[in-house]
């Protein structure tokens, strides 16, 4: 039976997990752990243009989703009776800045039409990951408040800034239980990053891991909000299960783990692997894209509200990525 009141402390009565962008460098991790958690079964890997990694394709439902599409979105939450959507879909920070009308598409019109269909059919809750670039170069770089300036400068960003409020506006005028949390630059070894700004960082592992070298598009003084794969994917986790009770924010949580710039990566990296050496070529779109993001960010809120805590440090993740990731390319 859905239960649709969140008047009260509400209850997930799950019977099937949509996850969009299901083949992305978040998405064939989450869709893992979920299908762990629910059963292969519950959870329906949504992709679009990329396929899915074949231990996704075979391990429980996909279906091809383009968010762009109102009408084929809303048959497909129908027939599988969608109760929960993790909305991951979006065209990241670099890529949107060279291809803006796709990233309208899919970032505020994709984000729009999630929200419309889940609550035309009763969808309970859904969750889409916000980003640091949801703030710009007027709000306070060190420890960004969560509540705070946001003017970002890049068409991301400001798809972001939609995302949240919109958010908030369908939870505050409809009751849809939509929630969300400002993701900074994700490490993973399982499924490469696509088009990003901090999307370095990743590839200076496979460089010296590869090739013992990386040449690096942002400066070395360039500090970040970074995270381990494994805490971002807690962090969506933990968000949804939190009582919404405990809530005052809804769409928009800082979430925070680490900063770190390039050099002090490749230093860290060097102390595993002494032949790495890292050069710099500044890609000025990139560099003024990261320029205008936080460089750490405070988190209390999403401690507070939903007991938010990282796992991963700067040297834990350095160990556990390069290790798994020389193991993954050997
Ligand atoms: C990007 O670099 O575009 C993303 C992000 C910080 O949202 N990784």
């Amino acid at each position: 039976m859905r239960l649709v009141s969140i008047t009260k402390q509400k209850q997930i009565s799950e019977t099937m997990i949509l996850v969009t962008g299901a083949a992305g460098q978040i998405g064939t991790e989450l869709v893992s752990e979920l299908r762990q958690r629910h059963g292969p079964q519950n959870v329906l890997a949504g992709r679009h243009k990329t396929p899915l990694p074949e231990e996704i394709a075979s391990s429980g439902p996909s279906e091809i989703v383009d968010v762009t599409n109102l009408d084929q979105l809303k048959a497909i939450v129908q027939s599988h009776n969608v109760t929960r959507i993790f909305h991951l879909s979006s065209i990241l920070s670099a890529l949107a800045e060279s291809n803006i009308h796709a990233a309208h598409q899919v970032n505020i019109n994709g984000v729009f039409n999630i929200l419309t269909v889940a609550l035309e059919a009763n969808v309970e809750q859904v969750i889409i990951p916000s980003s640091i670039a949801a703030f710009g170069a007027d709000t306070p770089r060190e420890s960004t408040p969560n509540d705070t300036i946001q003017r970002p400068s890049t068409t991301y960003g400001i798809s972001k800034v939609f995302t949240e409020l919109m958010g908030n506006y369908f939870y505050t005028r409809f009751k849809l239980d939509v929630r969300g949390l400002r993701l900074p630059g994700v490490l993973s070894w399982k499924t490469e990053p696509t088009a990003g700004t901090t999307d370095y960082a990743v590839a200076m592992f496979y460089g010296a891991i590869a090739h013992n070298k990386y040449e690096c598009y942002l400066g070395p003084d360039t500090i970040l909000p970074m995270m381990y794969m494994p805490d971002a994917i807690k962090s969506l986790l933990d968000l949804s299960t939190a009582s919404i009770n405990t809530l005052s924010h809804h769409s928009d949580f800082n979430v925070h783990a680490m900063s770190f710039t390039p050099s002090e990566l490749a230093s860290a990296i060097k102390k595993i692997n002494p032949q790495f050496s890292i050069t710099y070529n500044v890609d000025p779109l990139r560099q003024s894209i990261a320029d205008s993001w936080p460089s750490s960010l405070d988190d209390s809120a999403a401690r507070k509200e939903w007991g938010w805590q990282p796992d991963f440090d700067m040297a834990a993740l350095v160990n556990d990525m390069y290790s798994n990731l020389e193991d993954k390319l050997k």
